[in-house]
């Protein structure tokens, strides 16, 4: 698979080549990143690639030309093939577990990254056949995006990651259950690994007691409690199994009446308001 990042800061991508999964991918030949200077698609002597907004207002936006340029160029490499070309900006749609599986697919992404105040809008309509934001908080360019975009993709190539089997159990992997498929898992559950007992912080007892059962059900229960209490909207989208439903049922009768719930014979003090 190979990246086309068009960028004005082509040298922020150099560290993150050269680590993890991005650097394991590339040194396998699994994936390919080539980075393009924006400047280097400009004709004027400054090598400008904005200017001011029509209609006044801040900042400055990123001139049509250029980008279109950049990506006519690529275009060229390859004249038959389709090019998904994606404009990295805050109006994008949300980047998720499930984008990132379906950009996979692609033998080849152009990434476009935005910088100021933003890009011309001519280059959305025209040129951008995709248009991604990882999230509602405010950035200063697609560079990280860009990056975030490319680790999370190569990490589901075949024979990146070096357990086979690791990708498929993010707990953000679509799961296709009964024809639906759903966006999210469950939040993780805790691990722990030694000392047993860290500056008086113990490991809980049942991960120690060998008993797989057990384990399995604690596991579940502190993967489902964290969920319903950090994350409740990824619980509308998963399946539930009746065990599941029946520690959700515990774990809301104890909000409502603490104490209750699990079943404990300490007896409570009512709350008088
Ligand atoms: C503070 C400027 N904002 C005015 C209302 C608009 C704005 C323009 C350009 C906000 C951010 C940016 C630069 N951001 C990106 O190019 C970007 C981004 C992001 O900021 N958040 C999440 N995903 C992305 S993808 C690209």
């Amino acid at each position: 698979m190979t990246f086309d990042v068009i960028t004005i800061f082509p040298d922020f991508f150099r560290s993150i080549l050269e680590h993890g999964v991005l650097k394991r991918a590339l040194a396998a030949g699994l994936a390919a990143i080539r980075l393009h200077d924006l400047r280097d698609f400009t004709e004027d002597r400054h090598r400008t690639v904005d200017d001011r907004p029509f209609g006044g207002g801040p900042g400055m936006v990123f001139k049509p030309d250029p980008v279109f340029k950049a990506v006519a160029a690529l275009q060229a490499e390859t004249p038959g093939q389709h090019l998904h070309v994606i404009l990295l900006s805050p109006q994008g749609r949300l980047f998720t577990q499930t984008v990132a599986e379906e950009l996979r697919w692609q033998e080849r992404l152009v990434l476009i990254c935005g910088r100021y105040e933003g890009v011309d809008e001519r280059v959305a309509e025209h040129v951008a056949t995709d248009e991604i934001s990882i999230g509602d908080f405010v950035l200063s360019g697609g560079e990280l995006p860009a990056a975030l975009i490319m680790e999370s993709v190569v990490r589901l190539l075949p024979g990146v990651l070096g357990n086979e089997e690791s990708a498929p159990q993010d707990s953000f992997t679509a799961k296709q259950v009964g024809g639906r498929e759903f966006q999210h898992g469950l939040l993780d559950f805790p691990h722990y690994t030694r000392p047993a007992e860290f500056q008086g912080w113990k490991v809980p007892q049942v991960l120690l007691s060998g008993n797989h059962e057990e384990i399995r059900r604690w596991r579940r229960q502190r993967a489902l409690e964290k969920t319903w209490r950090r994350r409740p909207d990824l619980l509308a989208g998963f399946p539930l199994s009746e065990e599941d439903r029946q520690w959700l049922a515990t774990l809301q009768r104890e909000a409502e009446v603490p104490g209750r719930g699990t079943g404990s014979l300490v007896p409570q003090p009512r709350d008088e308001t």
